[in-house]
């Protein structure tokens, strides 16, 4: 039986290695088998954080410029852009009535983003506490039982999985149930220069960050000045005592195969390992940015992918969040 697949990402900044890892690798293998599968450029989220109009516009261009470059395929998988299509907010508004307040204030990108913004004097967007709600909107509306995300959305698709359990529980079965799928290695990246954090797109210092379209030489600066950990330099697959060697060694495995912990034993030095992952990074998003290049000099083919892709996936949603509309209590307009 073919599956259906949902998967999206926001546009709140350039696209990291830990996307690509953590999830858009995992899209594009999705895409190669014989599944049905559906990825977003998820704008709405974007904005339940600080955000300049313009940037979120561009980003979303670039996000989905990059999922072709990645390898997706638009004759074999529907890609478009969330606010392209109403049914998510529909259907949001129904997952808010299922939810509680309590276990939205539990998801730990609430805290911490709150607390992020708190800090700085931003004030907190209701939007970042009831943004869980949509995304199980997104998810549930096409019935897509895997949901393929790094570890920091495990929480989220989590949560999704419950409020489709309430929803059919309560107004009978409308939902199907989804579950994360998650990388093997590599399901979260942390940041080169600060390993106890994750690689985020949204972070401020780009110096542990590498994103897609860093220049070769750029990757390996950043690689070759990696944080890794004080003690006696040898190299040991141990996240907890050494996260920035375990970090290395996950993205090498992830890039290049293996088992981390097996790569160590081949390493005696911080020096050999640095500048085996940076090879390994540059190999592996040389063709992905040799295919950007050439996307991005064609928008208007881009934007004719989005176009289309919205049709399909508006086609899709739509019975199955009328079905919740109706299943709820709502009048048939
Ligand atoms: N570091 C990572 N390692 C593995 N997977 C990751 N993902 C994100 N970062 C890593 C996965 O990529 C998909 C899209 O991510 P997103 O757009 O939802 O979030 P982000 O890139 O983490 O963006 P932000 O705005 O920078 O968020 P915060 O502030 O939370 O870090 C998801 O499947 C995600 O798991």
């Amino acid at each position: 039986m073919t599956k259906r697949i949902f998967s999206g990402i926001k546009p709140t900044g350039h696209l990291t290695l830990g996307n690509y890892l953590g999830a858009v690798r995992q899209w594009v293998a999705a895409d190669r088998a014989p599944d049905e599968a559906l990825f977003c450029v998820v704008d709405l989220h974007a904005l339940t954080v600080e955000h300049e109009p313009a940037r979120v516009r561009r980003l979303s261009r670039q996000a989905a410029t990059l999922l072709l470059a990645a390898g997706l395929s638009p004759e074999k998988c529907t890609l478009f852009v969330q606010s392209h299509v109403d049914e998510h907010t529909r259907l949001a508004y129904l997952m808010e009535c299922t939810a509680s307040d309590g276990e939205l204030r539990r998801m730990i990108q609430y805290k911490e983003k709150a607390a992020r913004a708190q800090a700085t004097g931003e004030g907190v967007r209701l939007s970042l506490l009831t943004y869980p709600a949509l995304m199980a909107a997104d998810i549930l509306a096409y019935g897509a039982s895997e949901v393929p995300v790094g570890e920091d959305q495990r929480q989220h698709v989590e949560l999704t999985r419950d409020l489709a359990v309430r929803f059919n529980q309560r107004y009978g079965h409308t939902f199907t149930v989804p579950k994360a799928t998650l990388p093997t290695v590599a399901a979260r990246v942390m940041d080169l220069q600060d390993p106890t954090s994750k690689m985020g797109k949204s972070h401020e210092s780009g110096a542990g960050i590498v994103y897609l379209l860093d220049e070769p030489a750029v990757i390996a600066k950043k690689v070759m000045r990696a944080v890794t950990d004080s003690g006696d330099g040898a190299v040991v697959y141990d996240r907890e005592a050494r996260p920035g060697v375990a970090n290395l060694l996950d993205v090498l495995a992830a890039c290049s195969g293996g088992d981390p912990a097996v790569l160590a034993d081949g390493y005696s030095g911080y020096g050999a390992l640095k500048r085996d992952v940076a090879d390994a990074v540059v190999e592996l998003l040389r063709p992905l940015q040799e295919r950007h290049a050439g996307l991005a000099a064609d928008p208007g083919a881009v934007e004719k992918v989005l176009r289309e892709g919205a049709e399909r996936a508006r086609a899709l949603a739509r019975p199955v969040v009328n079905r919740a509309y109706e299943a709820i209590g709502l009048l048939a307009p």
